[in-house]
């Protein structure tokens, strides 16, 4: 009874590592597709020939015990062929596998973008900025990539520091992000839903709490998303927030943060200018709220040991004008 409960538990996890939000075997999107055709393939074909050599094996030696004790060794011709066969069976496989995984690799860098991205990887977080030919419809973002769903976005892939690697396992295989240097990956994604990307080569400290939150909508949807982005950043809409501005600007904050349409222009930090309207804080550290940001703004190297923003000493009052302040950015 108890092992049947463990055997059900383990499948269970099995099972349940094939689904959500960072899965590669749950692909929404068509490069995410290309490669788990490939795994499959490779999983299924793999696992009888498995089967198939431990029965041969088990053969063998239930023969070996009953047959081939009482007659010596086997001169048989049928032995040298059937192992020739075998020999052709396998090179053959494996040639089917070469064959797959070059198609699957064409279809992930294919296709005309309908879309250009930025991504810059610094430790620890995402710099994501949404090109254009058009320079006013630009806008920088941190953190979180919106996409349209049966769009091609081609995003460029470029680091700030050292070598970090962009992973959304739901979407698209891994692809680094090296200094100096300028990769891109292709992300056609199928099918609506939130996602989660991770840094996916160790970059230091808080490699772990690097995360990218992925939303993927309708093309309406997206649209109205980077209209909001584009604009400036709201004004405070409140007295203490308009406290919590001035007390942004007049500290080391926008040294190091911009706040579109406000004197902070620093480059240091994530963009702040739409930050409310993102669902997490610091790369996926912390939840957007209220009371997680005040203990960001407190001292962000408890949440995230380590992570490139000190604390800025304030007064209570000043901390928590601020707050007001930072959660007006929608
Ligand atoms: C020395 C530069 C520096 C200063 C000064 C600084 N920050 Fe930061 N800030 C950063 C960096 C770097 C990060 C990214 C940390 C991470 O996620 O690893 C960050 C992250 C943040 C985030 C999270 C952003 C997101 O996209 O989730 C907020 C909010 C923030 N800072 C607000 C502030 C405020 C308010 C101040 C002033 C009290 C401030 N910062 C001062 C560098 C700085
Ligand atoms: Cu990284």
């Amino acid at each position: 009874m108890k092992t049947v409960r463990l055997l059900a538990m383990v499948v269970a996890l099995l099972l349940a590592g094939c689904n959500g939000v960072q899965s590669s075997l749950a692909p929404a999107g068509d490069q995410s597709a290309a490669i788990d055709h490939v795994w499959q393939i490779m999983v299924w074909t793999c696992s009888t020939i498995y089967l198939f050599t431990l029965g041969a094996l088990a053969w063998a030696i239930w023969r070996r015990r009953t047959v081939a004790m009482r007659e010596g060794v086997s001169r048989d011709p049928l032995l040298s062929r059937a192992l020739f066969a075998w020999v052709v069976l396998v090179v053959g496989l494996l040639t089917w596998f070469v064959a797959v995984s070059f198609l699957a690799d064409r279809r992930l860098h294919g296709g005309t973008p309908d879309l250009e991205i930025r991504i810059t990887a610094k430790q620890w977080w995402w710099q994501v900025e949404y090109l254009s030919p058009e320079p006013s419809q630009q806008f920088t973002t941190a953190n979180e990539l919106r996409l349209p769903r049966d769009r091609t976005a081609r995003i460029e892939l470029k680091s700030g520091d050292v070598i970090h690697s962009f992973w959304v396992p739901a979407l698209s295989g891994k692809e680094d992000l090296i200094p100096g240097y300028t990769n891109a990956v292709f992300l056609t994604p199928r099918r609506d839903g939130t996602f989660r990307g991770q840094c996916a080569e160790f970059c230091g400290l808080q490699h772990a709490h690097m995360a990218l939150d992925v939303q993927v909508t309708d093309e309406a949807t997206f649209r109205a998303w980077a209209a909001k982005q584009l604009a400036p950043a709201p004004s405070p809409s409140s007295t203490t927030a308009l406290r919590g501005a001035e007390v942004f600007n007049r500290t080391a904050c926008a040294t190091c943060h911009t706040v579109r349409g406000t004197p902070a222009g620093g480059r240091v930090g994530p963009d702040l200018t739409h930050l409310a309207s993102r669902r997490t804080l610091a790369a996926g550290a912390l939840p957007m709220e209220r009371d997680a940001m005040a203990k960001w703004l407190d001292d962000p190297q408890h949440p995230k040991p380590g992570n490139l923003m000190p604390a800025v000493p304030l007064s209570k009052d000043d901390s928590s004008a601020l707050v007001d302040y930072l959660m007006g950015l929608k």
